[in-house]
């Protein structure tokens, strides 16, 4: 199965960027949105993971201190590879330094193989859009919204048209009061 690690983001953030996404379509119609449930902000990507490895991921996780609860607030609109030609709209994240300690610690709980390696840097982001034909985002922006990280969510991933289904498999909690 198709597995990544990821944190949510608000109901108010949805509903921003679900925004974004209509003002995007407005402007560049052949561009294909990502519907709001399915908005997240990926720590750990591992591909295509044999049953046995999904188990091992879940049981390394469980019941381990992933540290404490933090907030992070939307950035800029930017692109992949760049943000006058997009092929992948994404919203940045302020405070990137705390999902990226996230990210590293989930690293080190998981440790080497049969953990598949993680293949690219880390970079804090939600996508919002992907287009085939390069679209130039400058001059889109989002409103600072501030949201509180309280879990990290392990999803299957389900290739499908026209949206992909993430389905939650397993939380882990960041502590808190
Ligand atoms: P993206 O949003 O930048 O496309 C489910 O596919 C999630 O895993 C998405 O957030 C996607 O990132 C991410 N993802 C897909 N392939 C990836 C890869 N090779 N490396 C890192 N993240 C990947």
């Amino acid at each position: 199965m198709r597995l990544f690690l990821a944190v949510e983001v608000s109901e108010e953030v949805r509903e921003e960027l679900g925004r974004l996404g209509r003002r995007l379509k407005g402007e560049f119609p052949s561009i294909k949105v990502v519907p709001p449930a399915n908005l997240h902000i990926t720590l750990r990507f591992f591909g295509e993971v044999e049953d046995r490895v999904a188990s091992l991921i879940s049981s390394k996780l469980r019941g381990l201190p992933m540290g404490g609860r933090f907030s992070v607030r939307l950035g800029k609109v930017g692109g992949f590879p760049s943000r006058f030609g997009a092929r992948v709209v994404w919203v940045g994240l302020e405070n990137e330094e705390r999902l990226a300690d996230l990210s590293d610690r989930l690293d080190s709980l998981l440790g080497a193989a049969p953990i598949p390696p993680r293949d690219k840097p880390f970079v804090a982001h939600i996508t919002v859009a992907r287009s085939r034909r390069p679209v130039n985002v400058e001059g889109f922006s989002v409103r600072p919204l501030e949201f509180e990280i309280r879990r990290v969510v392990l999803y299957r991933s389900i290739l499908a048209k026209p949206n992909a289904i993430y389905e939650p498999l397993d939380y882990y909690y960041l502590g808190g009061p």
